[in-house]
Protein backbone atom coordinates (compact mmCIF):
# COMPACT_ATOMS: atom_id res chain seq x y z
CA UNK A 1 0.00 0.00 0.00
CA UNK A 2 1.74 2.69 -1.01
CA UNK A 3 1.67 6.63 0.80
CA UNK A 4 -0.88 7.77 -2.28
CA UNK A 5 -3.19 5.57 -0.95
CA UNK A 6 -2.83 5.35 2.95
CA UNK A 7 -3.66 9.31 2.06
CA UNK A 8 -6.53 9.07 -0.04
CA UNK A 9 -8.01 6.40 2.77
CA UNK A 10 -7.40 9.03 5.39
CA UNK A 11 -8.92 11.46 3.47
CA UNK A 12 -11.93 9.57 3.15
CA UNK A 13 -12.36 9.04 6.41
CA UNK A 14 -11.66 12.85 7.71
CA UNK A 15 -14.74 13.70 4.62
CA UNK A 16 -17.19 11.11 6.31
CA UNK A 17 -16.65 12.91 9.54
CA UNK A 18 -16.98 16.29 8.30
CA UNK A 19 -19.89 15.83 6.34
CA UNK A 20 -21.45 12.96 9.05
CA UNK A 21 -21.88 10.31 6.23
CA UNK A 22 -21.17 6.65 7.48
CA UNK A 23 -19.00 4.61 4.61
CA UNK A 24 -18.49 0.86 4.55
CA UNK A 25 -16.10 -0.44 6.05
CA UNK A 26 -13.14 -0.60 3.82
CA UNK A 27 -12.25 -4.34 4.64
CA UNK A 28 -15.55 -5.20 3.42
CA UNK A 29 -15.00 -4.81 -0.14
CA UNK A 30 -11.79 -2.31 -1.34
CA UNK A 31 -9.33 -4.07 1.25
CA UNK A 32 -10.29 -7.22 2.84
CA UNK A 33 -6.34 -7.61 3.58
CA UNK A 34 -5.98 -4.59 5.47
CA UNK A 35 -3.13 -4.82 8.46
CA UNK A 36 -3.24 -3.53 11.51
CA UNK A 37 0.38 -2.20 10.13
CA UNK A 38 -1.37 -0.11 7.40
CA UNK A 39 -4.30 0.78 9.46
CA UNK A 40 -1.77 2.41 11.66
CA UNK A 41 0.06 4.56 8.90
CA UNK A 42 -3.63 5.73 7.59
CA UNK A 43 -4.49 6.94 11.49
CA UNK A 44 -0.86 8.54 11.03
CA UNK A 45 -1.91 10.17 7.83
CA UNK A 46 -5.29 10.71 9.12
CA UNK A 47 -3.72 13.22 12.23
CA UNK A 48 -1.38 14.64 10.00
CA UNK A 49 -4.69 16.18 7.61
CA UNK A 50 -6.34 17.16 11.03
CA UNK A 51 -3.30 18.80 12.08
CA UNK A 52 -2.57 21.16 8.68
CA UNK A 53 -6.42 21.28 8.83
CA UNK A 54 -6.04 23.44 12.28
CA UNK A 55 -6.89 21.05 14.79
CA UNK A 56 -4.63 20.30 17.90
CA UNK A 57 -3.70 16.86 19.27
CA UNK A 58 -4.36 16.76 23.24
CA UNK A 59 -3.51 13.10 23.99
CA UNK A 60 -3.41 9.67 23.03
CA UNK A 61 -6.84 7.64 23.69
CA UNK A 62 -6.96 3.57 24.37
CA UNK A 63 -9.64 1.80 22.74
CA UNK A 64 -10.84 -1.76 22.64
CA UNK A 65 -9.83 -2.46 26.30
CA UNK A 66 -12.27 -4.68 27.51
CA UNK A 67 -12.88 -8.43 27.47
CA UNK A 68 -16.33 -7.91 26.18
CA UNK A 69 -15.28 -5.82 23.40
CA UNK A 70 -11.79 -8.76 22.27
CA UNK A 71 -14.81 -10.87 22.58
CA UNK A 72 -17.52 -9.77 19.92
CA UNK A 73 -14.52 -8.65 17.59
CA UNK A 74 -11.84 -11.38 18.02
CA UNK A 75 -8.83 -9.53 19.06
CA UNK A 76 -6.78 -10.11 22.26
CA UNK A 77 -5.33 -6.58 21.87
CA UNK A 78 -6.43 -2.72 22.73
CA UNK A 79 -5.63 0.34 20.39
CA UNK A 80 -4.87 3.65 20.56
CA UNK A 81 -6.18 6.62 18.47
CA UNK A 82 -5.71 10.59 19.05
CA UNK A 83 -8.11 12.98 20.72
CA UNK A 84 -8.00 16.79 19.60
CA UNK A 85 -8.65 19.91 20.78
CA UNK A 86 -11.86 20.78 18.61
CA UNK A 87 -13.25 17.46 20.10
CA UNK A 88 -13.85 19.17 23.46
CA UNK A 89 -17.14 19.49 25.02
CA UNK A 90 -18.62 21.20 27.74
CA UNK A 91 -21.97 20.54 29.32
CA UNK A 92 -23.89 19.82 25.97
CA UNK A 93 -23.71 17.33 22.88
CA UNK A 94 -25.46 18.90 19.48
CA UNK A 95 -26.61 15.40 18.57
CA UNK A 96 -26.62 16.94 14.39
CA UNK A 97 -22.68 17.43 14.96
CA UNK A 98 -22.56 13.77 14.76
CA UNK A 99 -23.34 10.69 12.59
CA UNK A 100 -24.22 8.52 15.65
CA UNK A 101 -22.79 9.19 18.82
CA UNK A 102 -22.56 6.29 21.72
CA UNK A 103 -20.88 7.76 25.07
CA UNK A 104 -18.75 5.43 26.86
CA UNK A 105 -17.30 6.24 30.61
CA UNK A 106 -13.60 6.56 31.51
CA UNK A 107 -11.09 7.14 33.86
CA UNK A 108 -8.11 9.52 33.21
CA UNK A 109 -4.92 9.76 34.27
CA UNK A 110 -2.53 12.01 33.85
CA UNK A 111 1.43 11.15 34.47
CA UNK A 112 3.93 13.04 36.02
CA UNK A 113 6.79 12.26 34.22
CA UNK A 114 6.87 10.95 30.67
CA UNK A 115 7.40 7.07 30.40
CA UNK A 116 9.14 5.20 27.46
CA UNK A 117 8.03 1.33 26.60
CA UNK A 118 8.60 -1.32 25.52
CA UNK A 119 9.02 -2.56 29.29
CA UNK A 120 6.55 -0.78 31.10
CA UNK A 121 5.14 -2.33 34.33
CA UNK A 122 2.34 -1.45 36.36
CA UNK A 123 3.99 -0.64 39.24
CA UNK A 124 5.88 1.87 36.91
CA UNK A 125 2.40 3.77 36.02
CA UNK A 126 0.86 3.53 39.45
CA UNK A 127 3.98 5.25 40.71
CA UNK A 128 4.01 7.90 37.77
CA UNK A 129 0.46 9.27 38.08
CA UNK A 130 -0.05 13.24 38.63
CA UNK A 131 -3.61 12.68 39.13
CA UNK A 132 -6.53 11.12 37.77
CA UNK A 133 -10.26 12.75 36.28
CA UNK A 134 -13.43 11.20 35.34
CA UNK A 135 -14.10 11.43 31.43
CA UNK A 136 -16.97 10.43 29.18
CA UNK A 137 -15.48 9.62 25.80
CA UNK A 138 -18.13 10.06 22.79
CA UNK A 139 -17.54 7.54 19.89
CA UNK A 140 -18.51 8.08 16.46
CA UNK A 141 -17.43 5.56 13.94
CA UNK A 142 -17.34 6.92 10.43
CA UNK A 143 -18.58 3.14 9.18
CA UNK A 144 -21.97 2.70 8.94
CA UNK A 145 -23.52 0.91 11.47
CA UNK A 146 -20.44 0.66 13.47
CA UNK A 147 -19.57 -2.11 11.37
CA UNK A 148 -15.90 -2.68 11.67
CA UNK A 149 -12.73 -5.11 11.95
CA UNK A 150 -9.93 -3.95 14.18
CA UNK A 151 -7.54 -2.69 10.84
CA UNK A 152 -11.22 -0.43 9.82
CA UNK A 153 -11.76 1.22 13.39
CA UNK A 154 -7.84 1.54 13.97
CA UNK A 155 -7.25 3.75 10.81
CA UNK A 156 -10.58 5.73 12.01
CA UNK A 157 -8.26 7.08 14.77
CA UNK A 158 -10.64 4.35 17.24
CA UNK A 159 -13.67 5.90 16.21
CA UNK A 160 -13.09 9.32 18.71
CA UNK A 161 -15.02 12.07 18.23
CA UNK A 162 -15.17 14.21 21.34
CA UNK A 163 -14.62 13.93 25.34
CA UNK A 164 -16.01 15.37 28.23
CA UNK A 165 -13.20 15.69 31.25
CA UNK A 166 -14.33 16.30 34.80
CA UNK A 167 -12.49 19.86 36.02
CA UNK A 168 -11.70 18.90 39.31
CA UNK A 169 -8.32 16.80 39.91
CA UNK A 170 -8.86 13.67 42.16
CA UNK A 171 -4.99 11.86 43.64
CA UNK A 172 -4.93 8.49 42.86
CA UNK A 173 -4.11 7.32 46.59
CA UNK A 174 -7.72 8.83 46.96
CA UNK A 175 -9.04 5.52 44.95
CA UNK A 176 -8.57 2.21 44.18
CA UNK A 177 -8.73 2.56 40.29
CA UNK A 178 -9.83 -1.04 39.51
CA UNK A 179 -12.55 -1.06 42.28
CA UNK A 180 -13.89 2.63 41.20
CA UNK A 181 -17.37 1.64 40.09
CA UNK A 182 -19.33 4.17 37.36
CA UNK A 183 -23.36 4.25 36.64
CA UNK A 184 -24.92 5.88 33.54
CA UNK A 185 -28.15 7.12 34.25
CA UNK A 186 -30.29 8.15 30.93
CA UNK A 187 -33.11 10.10 31.53
CA UNK A 188 -33.56 9.25 35.07
CA UNK A 189 -33.10 5.26 34.91
CA UNK A 190 -29.79 3.52 35.11
CA UNK A 191 -28.63 2.09 32.13
CA UNK A 192 -25.29 0.83 32.21
CA UNK A 193 -22.99 -0.11 35.36
CA UNK A 194 -18.99 -0.59 35.35
CA UNK A 195 -16.04 -0.79 36.84
CA UNK A 196 -12.36 0.32 36.20
CA UNK A 197 -11.61 -3.47 36.65
CA UNK A 198 -13.25 -3.93 33.02
CA UNK A 199 -10.32 -1.54 31.62
CA UNK A 200 -8.29 -4.18 30.90
CA UNK A 201 -8.21 -5.99 34.48
CA UNK A 202 -6.63 -2.17 36.03
CA UNK A 203 -6.76 1.19 34.57
CA UNK A 204 -2.80 1.54 34.45
CA UNK A 205 -2.68 -1.27 32.44
CA UNK A 206 -4.36 0.29 29.97
CA UNK A 207 -1.36 3.16 30.63
CA UNK A 208 1.05 0.20 30.29
CA UNK A 209 -0.17 -1.30 26.90
CA UNK A 210 0.14 2.25 25.35
CA UNK A 211 4.08 2.93 26.46
CA UNK A 212 4.61 -0.71 25.34
CA UNK A 213 2.62 -0.46 21.91
CA UNK A 214 4.30 3.74 21.53
CA UNK A 215 7.60 2.52 22.52
CA UNK A 216 7.46 0.03 19.60
CA UNK A 217 7.20 2.81 17.49
CA UNK A 218 9.85 5.35 19.00
CA UNK A 219 7.56 7.08 20.89
CA UNK A 220 6.90 8.27 24.57
CA UNK A 221 3.63 8.78 26.43
CA UNK A 222 4.23 12.10 28.02
CA UNK A 223 3.63 14.06 31.19
CA UNK A 224 0.42 16.20 31.62
CA UNK A 225 -1.21 14.23 28.30
CA UNK A 226 -5.34 13.76 29.57
CA UNK A 227 -5.13 10.12 28.70
CA UNK A 228 -8.30 8.25 28.63
CA UNK A 229 -7.82 4.97 29.93
CA UNK A 230 -10.89 2.78 27.74
CA UNK A 231 -14.94 2.41 28.70
CA UNK A 232 -15.93 0.58 31.82
CA UNK A 233 -19.18 0.36 30.89
CA UNK A 234 -20.46 -1.10 27.10
CA UNK A 235 -20.81 2.15 24.85
CA UNK A 236 -24.50 3.81 24.78
CA UNK A 237 -26.45 5.30 21.89
CA UNK A 238 -27.16 8.82 22.62
CA UNK A 239 -30.98 10.65 21.04
CA UNK A 240 -31.71 14.26 21.52
CA UNK A 241 -33.19 15.37 24.79
CA UNK A 242 -31.60 12.61 26.93
CA UNK A 243 -30.15 13.85 29.98
CA UNK A 244 -27.14 11.93 31.12
CA UNK A 245 -25.50 11.91 34.60
CA UNK A 246 -22.36 9.53 34.93
CA UNK A 247 -21.90 8.87 38.82
CA UNK A 248 -18.47 7.32 39.92
CA UNK A 249 -17.78 5.93 43.64
CA UNK A 250 -15.27 8.59 44.65
CA UNK A 251 -14.49 10.49 40.59
CA UNK A 252 -16.66 13.47 40.19
CA UNK A 253 -20.09 13.06 38.45
CA UNK A 254 -20.33 14.36 35.14
CA UNK A 255 -23.45 16.04 33.72
CA UNK A 256 -24.75 16.37 30.12
CA UNK A 257 -27.45 17.30 28.02
CA UNK A 258 -28.06 15.75 24.43
CA UNK A 259 -29.63 18.56 22.68
O1 LIG B 1 -12.74 3.93 22.86
C1 LIG B 1 -13.13 2.82 22.44
O2 LIG B 1 -13.02 1.75 23.09
C2 LIG B 1 -13.75 2.76 21.09
C3 LIG B 1 -12.86 2.02 20.19
C4 LIG B 1 -13.58 1.76 18.92
C5 LIG B 1 -14.66 0.75 19.04
C6 LIG B 1 -16.00 1.37 18.96
O3 LIG B 1 -16.21 2.32 18.18
O4 LIG B 1 -16.89 0.84 19.63
MG1 LIG C 1 -13.20 4.97 24.74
Amino acid sequence: MDNELIHDIASELVNAEENKVAIERFTKERYPDLTVEQAYHIQEALIQIKRIDGHKVIAPKMGLTSKAKWEQMNVDTPIYGYIFDSMKVEDVIVHSNYIHPKIEPEIGIVLAEDIKGPGVTREDVLNNIAYVFSAVEIIDSRYKDFDFKLSDVIADNSSAKGYIFSKQKIQSDQLDLAKEKVEIVKNGSVIATGSGKNVLNHPAESIVELANMLGEQGQIVKKDEPIMTGGMTSAVLIEPGDVIEINYTTLPTIKVDVK
